[in-house]
Formats: structure tokens, sequence, C-alpha cells
């Protein structure tokens, strides 16, 4: 039997290779903003909102092909946010996966038109899940939660808070909203349209959203821990960014063991709602519970 590391290897790789399938090639005279973009995904991410989406999917005995183009296309969402992420007049950040940035690498007009690209271009994507599925209701349902999770009332919306309150002391209630959109949303897109795409019922795909939620704001929360706690290396990225940024996070604002006890108890929350639907998925499970331990 596979251990769950040898199984999330795996799965990340059966990932991986949807996510290469539907990236654009690299030529044409605008061959540039095509390089850009592929270099922004394809550098090791974790994969986790694919993978996540693909084991709700799997939960609700979700069938075939029609997932895949989804699959890719939030993995493109979540690569645009990190391009855009790092420019200068956001984080700043000259590292990103132990590599340089997109616009470090391409430089800053290439990273904001690889981050345009890559957000419109997963849409492109998405819609080709209609070749593939046999409920078109759902193709249009799922597109619809996924351009709602990444925008304003989303992530958009998430980062627009996070950046006009930068600096500022925050209370826990701002905070909540910023860590719920601006890093849950595209959590819970991810496994709401694992779920529609399962052709799961309302009351299924609200769950899916709840959980999703716990997991969301719980991962955010590890990823403040490891900016204090780990190491550059490990990381692929400078730690202490928080603090040179002047961010207000869940740690600075309770400390790392009150930061550790939320991720503990909002993972056992998720856990406890997971396990109170009618389908089971062992891998879904451990993968959830893995998100405390990760350590990038
Ligand atoms: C262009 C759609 C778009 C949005 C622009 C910049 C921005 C608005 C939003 C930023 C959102 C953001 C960076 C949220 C942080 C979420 C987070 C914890 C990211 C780290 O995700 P991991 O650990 O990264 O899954 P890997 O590298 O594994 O993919």
């Amino acid at each position: 039997m596979m251990t769950f590391h040898e199984e999330l290897t795996a799965k990340t790789e059966g990932v991986e290779e949807i996510i290469r399938k539907y990236l654009p090639l690299e030529e044409g005279l605008q061959k540039t903003v095509f390089s850009a973009s592929d270099y922004s995904v394809l550098n090791g991410g974790k994969r986790l909102r694919p993978l996540l989406m693909q084991e709700t999917y799997t939960l609700f005995d979700g069938r075939g092909k029609g997932i895949e183009p989804f699959m890719a296309a939030i993995e493109y969402i979540h690569s645009s946010s990190l391009v855009h992420d790092d420019l200068p007049c956001m984080d700043n950040d000259e590292y990103r996966r132990g590599k340089k940035s997109t616009w470090a690498a391409f430089g800053e007009d290439m990273g904001v038109l690889a981050g345009d690209a890559l957000l419109v271009y997963a849409f492109e994507t998405a819609s080709k899940a209609l070749l593939q599925c046999n409920n078109p209701a759902n193709v249009v349902k799922a597109m619809e939660v996924l351009a709602n999770k990444a925008g304003i009332y989303g992530m958009i919306g998430g980062q627009t808070v996070d950046v006009e309150l930068t600096g500022k002391a925050l209370n826990e209630e701002q905070l909540q909203f910023i860590y719920n959109l601006k890093t849950g949303a595209l959590i819970e897109a991810s496994m709401m349209i694992g779920a529609i795409m399962a052709d799961a019922s309302a009351e299924d795909i609200r769950s899916a959203e709840a959980i999703a939620s716990k997991v969301g704001v719980a991962f955010q929360i590890q990823d403040d821990i490891l900016d204090v706690t780990s190491t550059t290396e490990v990381l692929g990225k400078p730690v202490g960014s928080d603090e040179k940024n002047n961010k207000t996070t869940y740690v600075t604002l309770y400390g790392l063991e009150e930061a550790k006890n939320k991720v503990a108890s909002l993972t056992e929350e998720a856990l406890e709602l997971l396990s109170s639907l009618t389908g089971e998925n062992l891998f879904l499970e451990k993968l959830i519970r893995y998100l405390i331990t990760r350590e990038n």
C-alpha cells in the first residue's frame, strides 16, 4: 500500500500533466507573454487547489474528464495572483518558490501582462469543459463560482482590503475578512467546483464551501506561521516578509502558540464537517490534515 506521501506525489504528478496540457504554446510575435505565463505556472507549486478540486469531485462520485479544464483554470488563477502579488507595487518580492519571481525575470511590464493573461486564459480554459461533460448547466455554474470567488467578492476583494490596511493595526474582524476572501475564496471555489461538476446537491455544494472556508483560513494562518518559523531555503522565498511589509497577521495579533492552536481547531472542524457527508474520501482527509504539518 502506498504511503500518504507517495500517493500525494503520484496525484500531484497527475495534476501537473493536466496543468501542462492546457498551457499555451510559446510561439507567435507575442511569445514573451506566453513564456512569462508558462514560467509562472511551471515552477513547482504544491498544486493544492486542483488537488482539492479533484478529490472533492471524487468524493461526490464525479466521473470523467470534465473536471480537468477547471483544475488547470484554478491553478492559472492562483498563479496569476502570485505574479501580481510579487510586483513592486504590491509585496515587491524578487523570489518565489526558490526562483526569480516573474517580474524579476521578465520585467515589471511583462509581470503585469502575464498576470492579466493567465487570469483571462483561465476562463478560456474552463470553457473547454463544455466539450467534455454532458451537463452544460454545471459548467456555467462552475464558471460563475470561479469568477465570483476570484473577483471583487473574493480574492481581489480580499487583496484590496489587505493592501489598503497594510501598516495599520487590524482588528480580528478585518483580519478574518482578509483571510476569508484573499486566501479562503479560491480554496472554496476549488472544492465547490469539484462538487458542482460531480452534480452534487445544493446542500452538498454548501457543505463543500463551508469545509473549504475553514481549510482556507487555516492554510493562511499556517502561511503566517511559516513566515516566522521557516527558512528561506525551505520556503523558497524570503522569510520575515510580513514583518518587512509591516503586516498584521494572526501571529502578530495572537502569538505563535495561539496561531498553531487555531490552525489545529479549524482543521478539526473541517474534518468533522467532511465526515458528516455521505461520501468518503480518505485521501482528502489526509490532505487536509497534511496542510497543518506542511513546511512550505
Ligand atoms: C490577478 C486574480 C488576480 C488577483 C490579483 C494580487 C492579488 C490580486 C491577490 C493576491 C492573493 C494572494 C497572493 C493570496 C495569498 C494566498 C497564499 C497563501 C498563497 C500561497 O499559496 P501556496 O502555498 O503556493 O499554495 P504554491 O507556491 O504552493 O502554489
